[in-house]
């Protein structure tokens, strides 16, 4: 599992993955000026298949327009791009990053003038968190570094230098002793983890923090939020005290990369039972009944990858 794959799709050809290179003039490396996502394609039963495809490209396209970065595709031909890139690279499982940034014209603050670059990369990424991880839970602990302010920034687009904020979380983290840590949000309420949204659960319902808290809107936990439903719990979104993390009975990550996540405890405090509880292992299990194929797509989040 390393971070490669044979090609890049590079503005419209795919190009050998040492071959894509930029100018170091590009307004994206000196400004942050870029937005992106991260999907995953899963090997299922039926062949290779990209998870919520639509969602993300969606998402990617709303982030560029806050961003004011108009792409010259459309949304069609970036979600078959992707389709193209993973079957091109013969996976069966992967990570895909596509990534729109602004080259290179001239510099200064207000990159509009600089052209519009699309690249989409793959390769295969496994547990985010360790391998270990979904299984056994993470230590986590809550962050000094608060998560973006309304008006500052935009919390709820995926804009490249926003992950500097989250940069800033994760090492501290990090150098702790924790696998990855939670920011608050401006007012102290909690908001997410560096590269995932949280959940709990607590006094018999699951509770995630509301869009309100400066968090990524994660397509992860929109689904986590449709599967717990439709398996008979109630899900709040709602705004989180820091102290309801310390009393809650179960904790988890969500996330494309960290997929479901437990987190086994925050601060040095066992949350729960210290180890991964029982409505995590319920919600992990439909998750990767689907991702696997085993599980009947009812909400359509899989799109086949067509074999080449
Ligand atoms: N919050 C943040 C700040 C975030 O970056 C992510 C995704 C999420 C929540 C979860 O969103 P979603 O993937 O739609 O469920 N983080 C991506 C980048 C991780 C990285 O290290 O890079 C991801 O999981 O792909």
């Amino acid at each position: 599992m390393a971070f490669r794959s044979d090609f890049i799709w590079f503005n419209g050809e795919f190009v050998p993955w040492d071959e894509a290179k930029v100018h170091v003039g590009v307004h994206a490396l000196h400004y942050g000026t870029s937005v992106f996502e991260g999907i995953r394609a899963y090997k299922t039963v039926k062949g290779t298949a990209v998870f919520c495809l639509q969602q993300h490209v969606r998402r990617l396209f709303n982030s560029a327009k806050v961003l004011r970065m108009p792409i010259p595709y459309t949304e069609e031909q970036i979600a078959q791009a992707i389709l193209d890139t993973v079957a091109k690279n013969r996976h069966e499982a992967c990570y895909i990053r596509p990534l729109i940034f602004r080259g290179m014209e001239r510099l200064g603050v207000d990159g509009r003038a600089c052209p519009v670059e699309v690249v989409i990369m793959t390769w295969e990424w496994g547990a985010y968190l360790g391998p270990e991880a979904l299984e056994q839970g993470v230590d986590a602990g809550v962050s000094s570094w608060r998560r973006m302010a309304p008006g500052t920034l935009a919390a709820n687009c995926k804009i490249g230098g926003q992950y500097v904020n989250s940069q800033f979380v994760t090492m501290e983290a990090k150098d702790r002793g924790f696998a990855e840590g939670i920011a608050l949000d401006i007012n102290g309420y909690v908001s997410e983890g560096s590269g995932e949204n949280i959940f709990l659960v607590y006094n018999g319902t699951i509770q995630t923090p509301a869009l309100a808290a400066s968090i990524l809107e994660g397509i992860t936990r929109q689904c986590v939020i449709t599967l717990a439903r439709d398996m008979g719990y109630t899900v709040e979104e709602t705004m989180i005290p820091r102290e309801r993390l310390y009393v809650a009975d179960e904790a988890f990550f969500t996330g494309t990369a960290a997929e479901i996540t437990p987190i086994r405890s925050i601060d040095g405090i066992p949350v729960g039972a210290g180890r991964r509880g029982p409505v995590t292992a319920k919600l992990q299990e439909r998750f990767f009944a689907i991702t696997s194929g085993k599980e009947e797509d009812r909400w359509g989040w899989l799109t086949y990858v067509p074999k080449t």
